[in-house]
């Protein structure tokens, strides 16, 4: 018996439709039957028959009598209108434009032609999402019988970062320890191969399997010691059209011992990384390349060499260009040493002042990944300027479907919600197509290298997920960057009824809980943008001061008339960061989004926001909503005990009921800090403390 569940890739027994029970057999050339990518999507195939209608699909290299799966694979697949959007006429591409034959890779076509199922895909990664996608309809009873679809991904790069070290913990994991490391040994096994399926099911298409914060046994992972095991999971990863891309210690050749300087202008460190990178992807295959955590947090990187970031990144990049390898490199970087007295200085700014002025330096391999926002993953945050104020830099977008400061995966909190604002945001990058969505998918500015990156949320407890509903972040995050346009409902419901089936109560209550959950999870946080408030070093749980006075530059500066950080012109002047249009909304109380008004504004308790409440009103009126939000959330599911099997309700049942008691603790330590603070009372009158 396996230690995992298979989540939303259960296929459990389901009826046949007369189309689906026609097709006898799976066709596909002897040539193709030899791709590697080609056989998971046959295998999936017959596993996905095998469960939902309890036969066999036998493989033949041409048609025949009967009603068939035909696969094929035609570069010329996806209609035109698929084909990549077009270069913005006032903008310059970045690189060289390829983009046109670029961007028709992965894409598939489904068709029903005289009783046969057509699979087509531009490449063999196109073919296998066909597959997914076909099985996808075959899960949920569609109806067949006039299938057709045409898709082509919109994110070039739908990507899962792990954070697993190599001693099997995970930073920031709330679902168990890693499966991809134990005690310093890398491990592959069938759970291994269950991971690439659920992640291609959902067309990601390359995982970063180790930490960034890349420290002892993990330097060692591009040295002989583990490139045997590398390179069998790398494998398997290709066989799901998954590049496999590792965290990497900038300092490298100091740490393993072979120099004494890591400096990227140095021709010794330069030579040193062009024969590393030389071994590297000569003994793991399937690399795609390197994600580096520079300069941040306690990381080494190219500023205590006096270099830049982009010095550090075109030297790897250079390495590892002969090999058509990437260079990811994080933009979070920022000052964790400082003085909370200090009001100049914001961690806020920190990335964009950073990086902003190596616009165009960094070389067409190397991509930027930066966070959402400019803070930290919290639960409301502006979007991050380096969004529209690079033009001409690959830029990748990085969310955390690992919920650090979302709730641990104790809560239940839907992302997907939040990520699609985010990439709705409209940066004024120019005219048109100046979306985040717009510039990460590449048509703002006619690049390839660029997409969506996800700190991943799994482990290995026996759901993947630790929370049941967690993995609807998982899910929704691979199905968002293929396809941007979907909605968070249609997603949930889609994997709902992928995991829990087709009941309607189920998909009633489920997804009414997930689209509140993000809501509810924001009215008894840290209030209107203004983030933190949590527990130092672990993040969980409320705790006002906990990060006022400490040096990560994260602060509230609540006093007994006011509360928020002045990020105006008058301030830190990070309003002023973003194109005009936003600036000019950010910058001023008056027009600033009510959510966001204590990230840009030190505004007192008394004045009154857009909603017409007054701001401590709001506080207390939020945290008390809140909790009724999950109050009402516990109930309904709770009706769902005889629509369940009994082990994932009871699964699901603990963690809500955890949820439930602590959010009261998050209502509760909030609304009695800003009572206190204040002295002003609730106007209803409610039970503070
Ligand atoms: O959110 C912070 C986390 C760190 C993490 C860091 C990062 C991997 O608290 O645990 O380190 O961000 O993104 O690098």
């Amino acid at each position: 018996m396996n230690n995992f569940e298979a989540a939303w890739l259960r296929y459990e027994k389901t009826k046949e439709s007369e189309s689906v029970a026609k097709l006898s057999g799976i066709v596909c050339d002897k040539k193709l039957q030899g791709n590697q990518i080609v056989q998971s999507a046959i295998r999936e195939l017959q596993e996905g028959f095998r469960g939902l209608f309890g036969r066999e699909l036998a493989v033949a290299e041409s048609c025949c009598e009967n009603r068939s799966i035909i696969l094929s694979v035609d570069p010329l697949c996806p209609a035109e209108s698929l084909q990549t959007a077009e270069v913005s006429p006032k903008t310059e591409p970045i690189g060289n434009s390829q983009t046109k034959k670029e961007s028709r890779k992965e894409s598939y076509r489904l068709s029903m032609q005289n009783g046969n199922v057509h699979i087509t895909g531009s490449d063999a990664n196109g073919l296998l999402y066909g597959t997914f996608s076909f099985l996808r309809k075959l899960t949920l009873q569609e109806d067949i019988q006039n299938l057709q679809e045409e898709k082509a991904p919109v994110m070039p790069l739908r990507m899962l970062n792990h954070w697993d070290n190599m001693d099997g913990s995970i930073e920031r994991g709330y679902s168990g320890d890693s499966f991809f490391f134990v005690k310093n040994e890398v491990v592959v096994d069938e759970r291994t191969r269950m991971y690439a399926r659920l992640a291609a099911s959902v067309g990601i298409n390359a995982v970063v399997i180790n930490n960034v914060n890349v420290k002892e046994m993990a330097t060692y992972m591009i040295t002989e010691k583990y490139f045997g095991k590398l390179d069998d999971m790398a494998e398997i990863f290709g066989e799901y059209g998954i590049k496999f891309y590792m965290s990497l210690n900038y300092a490298a050749p100091v740490e393993l011992g072979e120099l004494d300087t890591a400096d990227p202008l140095d021709e010794n460190v330069s030579n040193w990384w062009h024969e590393k990178m030389h071994e590297v992807f000569s003994r793991i295959q399937n690399l795609g390349g390197f994600l580096i955590k520079a300069d941040s947090e306690g990381r080494p990187g190219p500023f205590t060499y006096g270099r830049t970031h982009a010095d550090g990144a075109n030297m790897l990049a250079d390495a590892v260009a002969p090999y058509g390898g990437k260079i990811i490199w994080r933009c979070f970087v920022y000052n964790c040493k400082q003085d909370w007295r200090d009001l100049k200085t914001d961690r806020a700014r920190s990335g964009y002042d950073n990086f902003i002025h190596l616009d165009g330096q960094f070389a067409e391999n190397v991509i930027l990944q930066v966070k959402n926002g400019p803070m930290d993953f919290q639960v409301r945050e502006p979007v991050h300027p380096l969004f529209g104020g690079m033009t001409k830099t690959n830029e990748m977008l990085e969310v955390q479907i690992a919920q650090e400061y979302t709730g641990q995966q104790r809560h239940v909190c839907y992302l997907i919600p939040m990520f699609k604002e985010i990439l709705k945001f409209k940066t004024y990058v120019n005219q048109d197509a100046d979306t985040v969505c717009d510039i990460v998918s590449g048509k703002t500015f006619g690049q390839t290298n660029c997409g969506m990156a996800a700190v991943a949320n799994t482990g290995n407890d026996e759901n993947w997920t630790g929370h049941d509903l967690a993995a609807a972040n998982f899910y929704g995050f691979g199905r968002l960057s293929f396809e941007p346009d979907l909605s968070a409902e249609e997603i949930a419901k889609e994997w709902i009824a992928m995991t829990f089936g087709q009941d309607e109560k189920v998909m009633q209550v489920l997804s009414k809980i997930l689209m509140n959950s993000w809501p509810a999870y924001e009215n008894y946080n840290a209030p209107l943008g203004i983030g933190w408030m949590v527990n130092p070093s672990y993040h969980y749980g409320p705790n006002v001061d906990g990060y006022e006075y400490d040096r990560w530059g994260t602060y509230h500066r609540a006093d007994h008339l006011g509360i928020g950080v002045d990020r105006s012109h008058h301030g830190t002047g990070y309003a002023t960061l973003y194109h005009e249009e936003n600036a000019a909304i950010y910058d001023d109380p008056a027009k600033c989004p009510d959510e966001l008004l204590l990230f840009f504004h030190h505004m007192p308790y008394t004045h009154v926001l857009r909603s017409g409440k007054t701001i401590i009103q709001h506080i207390y009126d939020t945290h008390f909503k809140g909790v009724e939000m999950v109050d009402e959330m516990v109930e309904d599911f709770l009706t769902l005990e005889d629509k369940l099997d009994a082990k994932r309700f009871n699964r699901m049942k603990e963690r809500f009921f955890h949820q439930k008691e602590h959010a009261r603790e998050w209502r509760d330590q909030i609304n009695s800090y800003f009572y206190r603070k204040t002295g002003i009372p609730d106007e209803k009158g409610r039970e503070i403390f």
